[in-house]
Order: C-alpha cells, then structure tokens, then sequence
C-alpha cells in the first residue's frame, strides 16, 4: 500500500457537554483536534498506511495526545518530544469548543500561543530522511499560520516532497484568528508550485489579475463565495498557470432550517469540472467536516476511484463526520462511507 504523511499542531480539545455554551460550563470533555491530525486518523481508520509528525511537550499531556493518535493506527514515529529548554513554553496548545446547536453557532476559542511546535528549532530535522519512503503528504494552510518557524517548515517539506516526488495535497484552511487574508494568500501563492492537489481554499482569492488586483468577492476582509457559473474559468485560470496542479476541489455547506445542512462539492480534475451528489444531515459535531471532505478525496486518490467517485466519497466522507463527535472522522471502514456515498439523495 501506499504510504501517507502529514504534520500539523495536534491540541487537547476541550468541549462543554450536552451543548453547554462555555460560561455555563462545570465540565469539559477532553479530546484531541487539529486538522491534519484529524485527516492522519481518518485516513489510518480507513486503513491506509498513515503517519503524523508534530512536536508536543514531553509531559502526561503531549504523551497522550500520542497515545490517541496510536490507538487509532496513525504512525508517530517521527514526532519530536520537547524538553522546557528545547521549546521555552513547551506547552501543548488548546482550544475550547463551544458545540452549537440549530441556529446557534459553534464558537472557538484558541488557547495555542507558544505551544511547542511553533517554538521549535526546525533547521535541526533532514526532511529529506524524514519524507524518505513516503508516497504522500498532506500540509494545511494552518501550519503556517501559528509562527514563522512553522511557515518555514511547511514551504521547506513542500519544496523536498516535490523533489522526491510525493504526491502533494494542500488545503488552505484559512483561519482569520491566526493571520490575515493578504498573509494567508501571500503565502498559499507561493505554495502552490509544489501542489498537486488543491482544497479547501477558493483559488478565485489567489487570483490576482495583471495588475496585482485581487479578484473574488469580500465582505469584512473574508473571502466569499464565488458562483458555480464562474468554477470553470476560475478552474482554467489556475491550471495553465500552475500546470502541477492536477486537481482542485472544493465543497459547500449549505444551512437549513434548524440543525439540518446540505453539502455538495465542485472538483475541476483531469480536464473536467464535477458536481458531487447533495447530501443532507443534521449535525452532531460539525468540527473537522473539511478535514473529513479532504481525507476522503485522498483516500479514494490513493485508491485510483474515477473522479466522479472520487468527489462523492469525499462529500460523503464529510457528512458522515457531521454526525460524530470529536474533531477526527472515525469510521470503522471504508464501507461505511461507500453505502452513504451509493445512496440517492437528490
Ligand atoms: O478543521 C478542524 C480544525 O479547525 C480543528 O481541528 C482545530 O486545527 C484546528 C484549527 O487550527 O482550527
């Protein structure tokens, strides 16, 4: 089988039970959360061979955060335990999550300055040991984000995986609490010669016409949809310049009424734009739906599925994690997301 990896802040997850908004709050259910940690145990609960690399202190919580990564199958071989004088803080970040419920949205709460990851000395690891034997890797436009020496890292790997040939995935995961737009597509830009596959982020933003203008729509510096008429010329735009790219996908998650939602995905691959099935649910936990949608567009890449395929398990992929809690899409196997994805919604 082929061999994944990803490397990503891992946090302790802290929940209020039953709903509970945060101040109303005596209890915390504990977890574990962070995209690419989350996509490393989606995919090694499908089976795929999975690794996670990360730095978290060496004290009871780093090791437990490990420790629910390996019970899940996600290989951790390579992740680096700090010491107070390696990491000054060498804290694990945290982030409260306030679970919405129907119209009330989710709130979130970051806890995650100086945690271990973003103090550590990187230029110390040979990335090209540490990609040897892979097939793929997975980074996150949240990475970056956290501090410069992760945002070294993360263009570094890109840079030593396209030379030893990964296949690249990226999502752009933008995070307006962590950094601004202009530093999000700045550096998504530049990321993207070394990407193969693209999620997560609406490459219409990326746009910047001969000018140094930005296309895409905006409302308070955050970047909104485009339409579905404008997916193929967007699509077009970003092949011919970034002829690497050999497929970009995005979903869309639209809200109903109560807790119901609806989720379909566009996918421009191999010449051609897809629409996925429209699947709808309620949701449960709807943390890590990205995260779900962007494991299981890989898993089936990895397993050659024809794109139409390929768009619908990953979709389907995400609803299904819609309906379990915690931020990790843990399904028990692959036929769980084919019967949902073989199922006719529309
Ligand atoms: O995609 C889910 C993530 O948002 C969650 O796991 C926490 O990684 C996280 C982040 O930085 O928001």
């Amino acid at each position: 089988g082929q061999k994944f990896i990803t490397c990503g802040e891992i946090m302790l997850r802290l929940t209020p039970p039953n709903y509970e908004k945060l101040r109303m709050a005596s209890n915390f259910e504990a977890s574990y959360g962070g995209s690419e940690a989350n996509i490393a145990l989606a995919l090694a609960n499908l089976g795929v061979d999975s690794t996670f690399f990360s730095v978290v202190p060496n004290n009871s919580l780093g090791k437990s955060a490990v420790r629910w990564l390996r019970s899940n199958d996600v290989h951790c071989t390579p992740m680096i335990l700090t010491e107070p004088n390696e990491t000054p803080s060498n804290r694990l970040g945290t982030y409260y999550l306030e679970t919405g419920y129907g119209i009330r949205p989710s709130k979130v709460i970051y806890d995650r300055k100086h945690s271990a990851i973003t103090e550590y000395d990187f230029s110390q690891v040979d990335l090209d040991a540490l990609l040897e034997g892979f097939d793929w890797l997975h980074l996150s436009g949240i990475t970056p984000a956290l501090a410069p020496n992760c945002r070294g890292l993360i263009i570094d790997m890109l840079k030593v995986a396209k030379k030893k040939g990964l296949t690249v995935s990226f999502d752009g995961n933008f995070r307006s609490t962590l950094w601004t737009w202009d530093e999000a597509r700045d550096f998504c830009t530049e990321c993207l010669p070394y990407v193969d596959v693209l999620l997560g982020i609406e490459p219409y933003h990326l746009w910047k016409d001969e000018n140094d203008h930005s296309k895409g729509d905006w409302k308070d510096g955050v970047p909104l949809q485009p339409s579905y008429e404008q997916q193929d010329e967007i699509f077009q735009h970003f092949i011919e310049r970034y002829p690497n790219l050999t497929c970009i996908a995005r979903h869309v998650r639209y809200a109903h009424s109560g807790s119901e939602n609806s989720l379909k995905a566009f996918m421009w691959y191999d010449g051609h734009t897809f629409e996925s099935k429209l699947f709808t649910f309620n949701i449960l936990d709807r943390v890590g739906g990205g995260d779900a949608f962007a494991s299981g567009l890989i898993y089936a890449m990895l397993h050659d599925y024809k794109a139409m395929d390929m768009i619908n398990f990953a979709v389907a992929s995400s609803a299904i994690k819609h309906t379990i809690h915690g931020d990790a899409n843990i399904t028990d196997d692959v036929s769980t997301i084919r019967n949902l994805m073989n199922m006719n919604y529309d």
